[in-house]
């Protein structure tokens, strides 16, 4: 038995909040005491728990139903629900992977199932689903993610390993008090640090930046959108046309290397195949020099104040931070490696408030002094399928069977997928190009999804399994770059027939003969005690103690101490590279890979080069489509997650989505606030409620992410999106051979007023639930 808690906690990716109850009923969430900057976004759990579009029961699309998988996918997202029992559901999904992997083999089964789901160790989405799979026979599976695919797969090519980019960054600590200049590509966005992916306990961005600035730090915000860095930071606001900063780097470094700032002994030691670089940046490698007046004309930036930029960053002690933002787009693995080569010029990598770091502004706790421990999850076992699909190529794999494409040096084939299984995402939240995702989506032969809400994904699914909300069940939290574990109390009974992903699964794995397997015989609070024992184990091992479980549990938070000994990035490798070689072929930071070199791809060089976007203010495409969109992360919500709930509601205008946009270029349009606006282009259209704002530079627009993605005529792709969903915009373009990451944020549009009448917003609604057969097809 669970002991009783003192005071019930729930953590969350937003933060760790109280439960406050009255006669026994949760009616609010407090923030935890030690937090001093709360986010407001898991207001909208207690209310979104019960609305309208909570799954209440297992359902199958009609024609599914009546025919199975003859039925076809075309009706996907247009067609009415039956409601069915749970016996009868998990019986059709157990008979649906039974009959895919004997006729087709498990990797015709796809698993990969990418999405954040809720914070939590033991019902952790993905970790079920995946370890289901695994249990009946393997999955075809993905590899990276939507955050930072590209830098993922670039890092391990320059300095080895991925230190820098999630985790093992230089702490706010050691910025605060010895840099003497951050400069911030992508701004570091208090909006972001809202969240942090499987929880956190103290917001910290804020308090970290405001520190710098407090030590004396001169801050420059290098973004399209001005609040991207907390205003009360008093930053120097760099608004270049967005996907130019490899240019203006280049500027920088052109500049370093003219007056001779750049600092050769570092470069010696600690680089190679700066001799290439050097030769792109004189111009002898392809007869254009990258001076600061060539930067200056592509992002509209003045070349003196370039060249008075790179000079100051020479002589002062300089920290360059980069959002993951940068590199979700075109050619994305450019801006990380021209920082790193910029940083390197400097040669200050590996010292106190030097040299670089990714995303101290993405998510919340990058930076933070924690301990480096690794916190146990459900174990997966061994995927017998040993074949994979970079995550963002999902409508390319669906579309293309058997088709060939380029990866990091590999040819692959895109296998053939005829079943789906989602547990924890949101595709038509989360990729690109929605109008090409719901035809590729119409493909496989069977859609399984488990949701707690009806989201698109769940409209688009064959077989839609109700799930429990984090509110509805026990689990524990062990935050990463933080210093906290969390039990994460059930505070009230599922909605419905929901069930945890758990049940589910083992409901299905006892039907295909696998329970034992699968369960281990444990239940769930058997499993939390197991985690847990995990977890202490590894803190013994760092020498530190937590309670035992059932303290821990009445507690229901514990926090760990701040490591006392931290180290910039790379600092054991800058005080002996010989002794600290990166695992790059040289042991050193590649500034020319031959590895990448031998690939031959046009799309990504053996050093870091500027390659324009396909779509930015400067390409061709600018002439139709005049207006650069950035679907940056919604302020909010967490990604479509909550959009039902009255904090995000409440944000929009007339139902819709904001759009924000410079006044000037409103008034070019005869454009006013709070207008309903059609944004468009070759892909295709939704509307949004417009914002004006000088935040804006001119040319750009902001649309962010998640608002449920709401067409027309459901099921048929291109009609247009109601609510404001800018991935029906976006491209689904790989970010160049290498990484194949998505590249959001690389999007051209227009937006004109919209005049017709104000079509209703349906996706917080569920859809229509019919008795079986009984109804005529419409
Ligand atoms: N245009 C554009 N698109 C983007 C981005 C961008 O910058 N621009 N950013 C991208 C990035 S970085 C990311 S990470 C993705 C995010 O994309 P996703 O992670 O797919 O988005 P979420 O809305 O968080 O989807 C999580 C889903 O899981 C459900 N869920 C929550 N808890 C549970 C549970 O316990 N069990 C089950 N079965 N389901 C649960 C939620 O209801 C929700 O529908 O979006 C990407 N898409
Ligand atoms: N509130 C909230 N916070 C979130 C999330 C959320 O959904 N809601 N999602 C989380 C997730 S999954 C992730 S991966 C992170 C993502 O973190 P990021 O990738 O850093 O976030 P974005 O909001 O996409 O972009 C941040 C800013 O980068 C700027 N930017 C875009 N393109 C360019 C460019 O070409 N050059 C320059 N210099 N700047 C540019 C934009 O103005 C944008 O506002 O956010 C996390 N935090
Ligand atoms: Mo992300």
């Amino acid at each position: 038995m669970l002991p009783q808690p003192e005071r019930q906690t729930l953590a969350t990716h937003w933060g760790t909040y109280r439960v406050r109850t009255e006669a026994g009923r949760p009616v609010a969430l407090d923030p935890f005491e030690a937090d001093p900057d709360p986010s407001p976004i898991a207001s909208a759990m207690l209310e979104a728990r019960t609305a309208p579009a909570r799954i209440l029961r297992p359902a199958v699309r009609r024609s599914f139903l009546e025919r199975g998988h003859a039925a076809g996918g075309q009706g996907r997202g247009g067609e009415p629900f039956v409601e069915i029992g749970w016996d009868e559901a998990l019986a059709l999904v157990a008979g649906e992977l039974d009959r895919v992997r004997s006729h087709h083999g498990n990797g015709a089964i796809y698993g990969g199932s990418y999405g954040w789901a809720s914070a939590g160790r033991f019902h952790h989405a993905q970790s079920q689903v995946h370890r289901f799979l695994n249990t009946i026979g393997g999955y075809t599976r993905s590899v990276q993610n939507y955050s930072f695919a590209a830098a993922d797969t670039i890092l391990p090519h320059v300095i080895g390993d991925r230190r820098g980019l999630a985790s093992g960054h230089t702490p706010w600590r050691l910025l605060a008090g010895h840099a003497e200049l951050i400069v911030m590509f992508g701004g570091a966005s208090p909006k972001n640090a809202q969240v942090s992916s499987g929880g956190l306990s103290r917001h910290a961005l804020r308090e970290g930046i405001l520190a710098c600035r407090d030590n004396g730090a001169e801050l420059v915000s290098i973004s399209p959108i001005r609040d991207d860095t907390a205003l009360e930071a008093g930053a120097q606001w760099w608004a270049p046309r967005p996907q130019s900063d490899v240019a203006l780097m280049l500027g920088l470094c052109h500049t370093l290397l003219s007056e001779g700032l750049h600092d050769r002994d570092f470069l010696g030691r600690c680089t190679t195949g700066f001799d290439k670089v050097e030769a792109y940046l004189t111009g002898a490698a392809d007869g254009t020099p990258k001076t600061a007046d060539w930067a200056g004309a592509l992002c509209e930036i003045p070349a003196e104040e370039i060249r008075a930029l790179a000079r100051r960053m020479a002589a002062k002690r300089t920290f360059i931070m980069m959002s993951w933002s940068l590199q979700r787009a075109d050619h994305g693995e450019q801006p990380y490696w021209m920082a790193i080569t910029l940083a390197a010029m400097l040669g200050q990598i590996g010292l106190p408030g030097g040299g670089f770091g990714f995303g101290y502004g993405s998510v919340n706790g990058v930076g933070n002094a924690a301990q480096e421990i690794t916190w146990p999850s459900l174990p997966q076992g061994e995927n017998a399928v040993a074949d994979f699909i970079p995550v963002a190529r999902i409508a390319d794999m669906l579309l293309d069977p058997g088709g060939a494409y380029d990866f990091n040096g590999e040819r692959r084939n895109y296998p053939d997928i005829k079943l789906i299984y989602w547990a924890g995402g949101n595709p038509f939240h989360h990729h690109q190009d929605l109008n090409r995702l719901v035809q590729a989506w119409q493909r496989p032969q069977t859609i399984i999804v488990h949701e707690p809400w009806w989201t698109a994904t769940a409209r688009h699914a064959d077989i839609v399994l109700p799930v429990t909300t984090q509110l509805e069940r026990n689990d524990i939290v062990c935050a990463n770059r933080d210093l906290m574990l969390a039990a994460s109390h059930k505070a009230v009974e599922p909605a419905g027939e929901a069930r945890d992903d758990y049940a589910i699964f083992s409901g299905l794995a006892a039907r295909l003969g696998v329970e034992e397997a699968f369960t281990e015989g444990r239940d769930e609070e058997s499993w939390l005690r197991q985690l847990y024992g995990l977890a202490r184990q590894r803190i013994a091992a760092a020498n530190l103690d937590i309670p035992d479980f059932d303290s821990f549990w009445r507690q229901g938070v514990t926090l760990l101490p701040e490591p006392e000994m931290v180290k910039p990035l790379l600092a054991d490798f800058r005080n002996d590279p010989q002794a600290h070689r990166l695992a790059t072929p040289s042991g050193l930071i590649e500034l020319f890979s031959e590895r990448i070199a031998g690939f031959g791809y046009a799309d990504c060089l053996g050093h870091a080069a500027w390659l324009p976007s396909q779509e930015w203010l400067g390409a061709p495409a600018a002439e139709r489509f005049p207006l650069h969109l950035i679907s940056n992360q919604p302020v909010t919500k967490l990604h479509s997650q909550y959009d039902h709930g009255s904090h995000a509601r409440d944000s929009k205008v007339a139902g819709r989505e904001p759009v924000r946009m410079n006044p000037r270029d409103a008034a070019n349009r005869g454009l006013k606030d709070g207008d309903i606006v059609r944004i468009f282009n070759d892909r295709g259209a939704c509307l949004a409620g417009l914002r004006l704002s000088d935040a804006l530079r001119t040319g750009v627009v902001q649309l962010s992410t998640g608002a449920w993605f709401d067409p027309l005529e459901p099921g048929r792709p291109g009609t247009l999106d109601k609510h404001g969903n800018p991935n029906v915009l976006t491209p689904d373009r790989g970010t160049s051979r290498l990484g194949q990451g998505p590249s959001a944020h690389s999007c051209l549009v227009e937006i004109e007023a919209y005049r017709g009448r104000l079509p209703e917003i349906t996706s917080h609604a569920p859809p229509a639930i019919v008795p079986t057969s009984v109804e005529k097809p419409e």
